[in-house]
């Protein structure tokens, strides 16, 4: 019998399938970081936090769906992840922010994770697609860097946390400023 030759429908493995799924679980989970951080400075009166969070917590979704629809236009399946366990009680508003900061240093590592294992197969479609989130995080690092920063530089005695508060409002300006080619949300 005449030996039948299979092609793939897809170009995309199943391997890159799953990291890309567990990136769209990492995005959706800083989403709901940002949301429960969000809820958290509302309820303590740092109105102006509260606002850049929700508008955080929405940016992340979009980037979860950016994902979902790549994975789907490929020929895989996006898969909506499990989120559970998200803290949403915090010491202060400085705690707010570190974990930020440390949050998106993972999502940077995970990102850079994904970027070398398509590097590594020739998946330049995926590799390409993926260079938007690799500049989207030097900005979201720059962004949460900067707010750790103005704890320091301000001080929080006094009108130093309503300063701080207000200032945070001006971070997504000076994080674009200093990220070089801004990629839109
Ligand atoms: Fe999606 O950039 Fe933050 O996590």
């Amino acid at each position: 019998m005449e030996k039948q030759i299979v092609t793939p429908n897809r170009s995309l493995t199943t391997e890159t399938e799953k990291l890309l799924n567990a990136q769209i679980g990492l995005e959706g989970l800083s989403s709901s970081y940002y949301l429960a951080m969000a809820s958290w400075c509302d309820k303590s009166g740092y109105a102006t936090s509260a606002e850049f969070l929700y508008r955080h917590s929405e940016e992340e979704r979009q980037h979860m769906l950016r994902l979902f629809r790549y994975v789907n236009d490929a020929g895989g399946h996006a898969i909506h992840p499990d989120i559970t366990g998200v803290k949403y009680d915090f010491k202060s508003l400085r705690e707010v922010f570190e974990d930020i900061l440390h949050h998106e240093i993972e999502v940077t590592k995970s990102i850079n994770n994904l970027v070398d294992h398509c590097f590594s197969i020739k998946d330049f479609t995926t590799f390409h697609f993926l260079q938007w989130f690799v500049t989207e995080q030097r900005e979201e690092e720059t962004l949460a860097r900067r707010a750790v920063e103005l704890f320091d530089l301000i001080g929080e005695d006094g009108v130093g946390l309503w300063t701080i508060d207000n200032e945070i409002g001006k971070l997504e300006s000076f994080a674009a400023g200093n990220a070089g080619d801004t990629p839109a949300v």
